[in-house]
């Protein structure tokens, strides 16, 4: 008896087995989802196809969410292969590498489009792709980080990327509450992953994490995986809108001391 026992899901954004959307397919996986996968860029397909073949996954399709062609055509295979979506969730953010250094202030307009158009807009535009084929009682989510509601040094226009993110979330769930469809996000505490690789100060501020949270523990992609099974799962009904942070307890804090006690 898994509690994705019936339901359908599908996760984009999985780019290799440090993905925080690897740690959500294995859980999906695991409580009994039958799963679609979406990746982007012929250079992963190498990576998520033996990645698929280890949760029984068949259904593995490119889609680079820049291109209004390649969701729709995402959207209209999914309706064709599947009985109807219960669960889709987002793992995309990008940034060029430039605007994560250096002052928020030498954001390029370029630069803040881009960020804004992946990271944020793609979730609109899925989920009005794949709005026709969703099941009542469906799920969708997106992952945020608290960049997005105080200052995280250099995260910079990501930062503000997942505020209107988190905003999106509340006014999708506006627009899908009539349908019955759910829609929250999650704000992961830093994890390694590929887009964390590279990240100046990523290993001291992910060791401080460890220092300050409440738990003193860092999070992992299975912590981020069993929070995604939850939401998906009719164990949330009449969630909706939310913000759920599996992050330790770090968000509670607004005095930062390193404590004597472990
Ligand atoms: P990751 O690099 O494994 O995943 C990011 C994914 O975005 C990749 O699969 C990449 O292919 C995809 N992507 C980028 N541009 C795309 C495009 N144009 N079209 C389609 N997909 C595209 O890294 P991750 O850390 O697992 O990131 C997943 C999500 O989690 C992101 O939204 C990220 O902001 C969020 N998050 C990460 C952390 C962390 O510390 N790693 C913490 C909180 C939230
Ligand atoms: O959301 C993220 C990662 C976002 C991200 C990372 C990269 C690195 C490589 C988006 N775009 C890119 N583009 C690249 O070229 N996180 C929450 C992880 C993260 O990224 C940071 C962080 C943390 C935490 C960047 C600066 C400061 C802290």
């Amino acid at each position: 008896m898994g509690l994705l026992d019936g339901k359908t899901a599908l996760i984009f954004g999985l780019a290799n087995e440090r993905s925080i959307a690897w740690g959500i397919t294995q859980a999906f996986h695991r409580e009994g989802a039958k799963l679609g996968i979406s990746y982007a860029g012929e250079i992963f397909k190498r990576r998520v196809l033996p990645l698929a073949e280890k949760v029984n996954c068949n259904w593995v399709e490119e889609c680079d969410v820049t291109s209004d062609e390649q969701i729709t055509a995402v959207a209209k295979k999914a309706g064709k292969d599947f009985k109807g979506i219960d669960v889709l969730v987002h793992s995309i953010a990008f940034a060029g590498r430039e605007e994560l250094d250096g002052p928020y202030y030498n954001t390029s307009r370029e630069g803040f489009k881009q960020a804004m158009d992946i990271s944020v807009y793609s979730f609109v535009a899925l989920a009005r792709a794949f709005q026709p084929i969703l099941n009542p009682g469906a799920s969708l989510m997106c992952l945020t980080y608290y960049g997005s509601v105080k200052v995280a040094p250099h995260y910079n226009v990501m930062g503000v990327a997942k505020a209107a993110l988190e905003s999106s979330t509340r006014y999708l769930a506006y627009d899908f509450g009539p349908q019955k469809i759910r829609v929250n996000a999650i704000s992961a505490g830093p994890i390694r992953t590929l887009a964390a690789a590279g990240i100046g100060g990523f290993r001291d501020m992910y060791k401080h994490f460890a220092e300050i949270s409440p738990m003193r523990e860092n999070v992992t992609s299975d912590d981020v995986g069993n929070a995604a099974v939850f939401l998906a799962s009719d164990l949330s009904t009449r969630i909706t809108g939310e913000v759920l942070y599996i992050d330790s307890g770090f968000n509670i804090m607004g005095v930062q001391m390193v404590s004597s006690e472990s």
